[in-house]
């Protein structure tokens, strides 16, 4: 095991992702009538009380629920759990009615304000980081097909290990992580490398239910983006590598077939070259 693996518990990448949480979201919600919350609440418990009746829920699994709802606040991996097993459906609404270009889910690891690399650069790595070279290269347009020029592309990924930086310790702190704006003809040119298929912490909770299950921790190999532009709507995605035995068995429900990448080896033999564009919705009125 390397330095970075023996460190990298569910405990600390969990309690960074709910700090993270916390400083970037916490209040989004004042205004919501209570109608609406007593709603939505109502019906999530009566979702719980049929599950229970229908499968005659006994007393030592709803203990064995409390301990286990405790523990997921004790290891920080409500991020974590809410964004693997339910975000998935809340993108699927927000964005059914776009026309442009597919998202996913955001997860739990991005940070705003990584460093700015034009639009041709490299996103910041170790001299040495491991992994084979990725060379993307896109163009950002509108859905009336004119080119948005200024456009912003966060990237932000996880190492050939699959750590990403600021969550798993070890890591230089905006490693994998850069900002890119499009050229006068809305292009970028992005050199990375291809991260590795991510396992979900298996020492928390969230590891826990998934042991429990029987079922497996793993989201095939991915790259997460935020793409921006004035007078657009913001377009969270993943992209993900053809191949990949996770793309049809990912955890976290995010995978869609127009997000799969097709690279091809690199002419120079320097690595994978990829094409990939973005269509973005005009802000509804
Ligand atoms: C990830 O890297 C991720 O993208 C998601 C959705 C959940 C856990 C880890
Ligand atoms: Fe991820």
């Amino acid at each position: 095991m390397t330095a970075t693996q023996e460190q990298a518990t569910a405990a600390a990448s969990g309690a960074n992702a709910t700090e993270r949480f916390k400083t970037d979201k916490l209040g989004a919600l004042a205004d919501t009538p209570p109608e609406r919350v007593s709603l939505l609440a109502r019906e999530v418990l009566e979702a719980v009380h049929s599950t229970i009746r229908r499968h005659k829920v006994t007393y030592d699994e709803y203990n064995a629920l409390k301990a286990w709802l405790i523990q997921v606040g004790e290891d920080g991996e409500w991020p974590l759990f809410l964004d693997v097993w339910v975000e998935h459906v809340v993108e699927e609404v927000a964005t059914e009615h776009r026309q442009g270009n597919k998202g996913t889910i955001e997860g739990p690891y991005y940070v705003p304000n990584a460093p700015e690399r034009g639009s041709h650069g490299a996103v910041p790595m170790r001299a040495d980081e491991p992994g084979t070279p990725l060379t993307w290269s896109g163009q950002v347009r509108s859905t009336d097909g004119s080119v948005l020029a200024g456009a912003t592309v966060e990237l932000w990924h996880a190492d050939a290990e699959g750590f990403y930086s600021q969550f798993a310790p070890g890591l230089p702190e905006w490693n994998l992580r850069g900002t890119f704006t499009t050229d006068a003809e809305g292009r970028f040119e992005i050199r990375t490398i291809r991260p590795a298929p991510y396992q979900i912490p298996t020492d928390g909770a969230c590891g826990k239910l998934i042991a429990a299950a029987g079922w497996h921790a793993w989201r095939p190999a991915h790259l997460h983006v935020k793409v921006s532009a004035p007078g657009h709507e913001l377009l969270t995605a993943q992209l993900y590598f053809p191949g990949d035995e996770h793309n049809d068995d990912d955890i976290a429900s995010a995978v869609k077939p127009e997000l799969v990448l097709a690279p091809q080896p690199a002419p120079d033999g320097h690595g994978d070259v990829v094409e990939y564009d973005f269509v973005l919705d005009p802000e509804r009125a």
